[in-house]
């Protein structure tokens, strides 16, 4: 197993009681690195989830780490006496000195939670009701934190779902193309600017704004083995002030399509219109206070969050593949193109999706 040795050694600057056992790389996540790491105390195992947050993409990590530790303390007070509490919220575990995260000799930032036991997570959606599952656990989440108390959350990634500035920043990248690719994606480029008119429909509704998660992917939650439910939201980095829209956009976009996010083979790339039926129904049982101004808008969410990745994996593309983890070179155009044909197919789709939503 290649592990940097910092993992080990990390591991121990945190109040976990037992012997380091092992460490593996967890889950599919593109933006932190994760580590599944085991503790032994006789013959007793503890497993917990070690972190080192991504300093490149946030970079005010303290804003990020007391955003954190609001955010659970709050969802723990919410769950608090119900069934098996400890499995439904993020705890952080301190470091030996008492601080929520460690930081090591290269200055990066490392926090523990124990990891949530008889759980899973999938990258791509198996069912309509395991998107109804996922679903209704983002929309509870949104609900247990309308009343956090003040200050407002730090924005950890300021203007992270404004779609227009992610639009001027890929223009921005097609001008200066450090990498000479622009030739290779004139499709995908020609695409953007044709649609550009989407990128402003959320935000020139003037709807509430809310404490939202803002990176629902389907992987994000936890789901129980035995019964499939949504046990836990997971990766609460980006938790902050957003639109609820910016929410269930995110589950359209990455639970409606049947193939990977980077699918190649784009005739499979089809929102699937019974999984959007589940995945509204299991939203809207959980989120019981959105405005007529906001579900107007749930036909178009999706559209909007889906154009707005495309153009963020095109611009990384563009940029050299710095932000997203990409393993395979061209692996963001990939990301890119399916985004795009996902895009069409929602939008082909809105006539149907907005009876739908009149009719629930
Ligand atoms: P990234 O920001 O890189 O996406 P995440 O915080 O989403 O990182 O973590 C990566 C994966 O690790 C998640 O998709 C989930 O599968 C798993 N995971 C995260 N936290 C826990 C936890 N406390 N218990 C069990 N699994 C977890
Ligand atoms: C990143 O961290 P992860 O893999 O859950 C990204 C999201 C994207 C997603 C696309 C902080 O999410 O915004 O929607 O990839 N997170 C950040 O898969 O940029
Ligand atoms: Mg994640």
């Amino acid at each position: 197993m290649n592990l940097p040795p910092a993992v080990r050694a990390i591991a121990g600057e945190f109040q976990i009681a037992g012997d380091f056992a092992s460490a593996e790389p967890f889950g599919s996540g593109h933006i932190n690195d994760t580590y599944r790491v085991t503790f032994a105390s006789g013959s007793a195992r503890c497993r917990y989830i070690l972190q080192r947050l991504n300093h490149a993409v946030f970079q005010n990590p303290l804003a990020v780490m007391e955003n954190l530790q609001r955010v659970t303390v709050h969802l723990a007070q919410k769950f608090a006496g119900s069934p098996d509490a400890a499995r439904h919220a993020l705890t952080l575990v301190l470091a030996r000195d008492g601080k929520y995260f460690q930081r090591d000799a290269a200055g990066d930032f490392w926090r523990v939670f124990p990891f949530i036991e008889r759980t899973r997570t999938v990258d791509v959606v198996e069912s309509p009701s395991q998107a109804f599952a996922a679903a209704q656990a983002f929309g509870q989440f949104q609900k247990l934190l309308a009343d956090l108390p003040a200050p407002r959350l730090h924005e950890t990634i300021p203007d992270f779902h404004h779609t227009p500035k992610r639009f001027a920043a890929l223009e921005k990248v097609i001008t200066a193309d450090p990498f000479n690719r622009a030739a290779s994606a004139k499709p995908e480029i020609e695409f953007a600017l044709r649609h550009r008119a989407i990128c402003g429909v959320l935000l020139a509704a003037n709807l509430p704004e809310r404490v939202t998660h803002n990176d629902t992917k389907i992987n994000n939650v936890l789901l129980d083995d035995a019964t499939g439910a949504g046990v836990c939201v997971v990766d609460l980095d980006t938790v902050m002030p957003g639109l609820a829209l910016y929410d269930f956009g995110d589950m359209v976009r990455s639970m409606t399509n049947p193939t990977a996010e980077g699918e190649r083979d784009l005739a499979k790339v089809e929102m699937e219109f019974s999984v959007f039926e589940s995945l509204l129904r299991g939203y809207l049982a959980a989120a019981d206070f959105l405005t007529p101004a906001e579900k107007n808008l749930l036909p178009v969410a999706g559209q909007v969050i889906t154009f707005e990745l495309g153009l963020r994996f095109l611009a990384d593309f563009l940029s050299g593949d710095t932000y997203f983890k990409a393993p395979r070179a061209g692996e963001n155009l990939d990301r890119c193109r399916a985004q795009f044909k996902l895009f069409e197919s929602i939008r082909r789709q809105e006539a149907a999706v907005s009876r739908l939503v009149a009719a629930i």
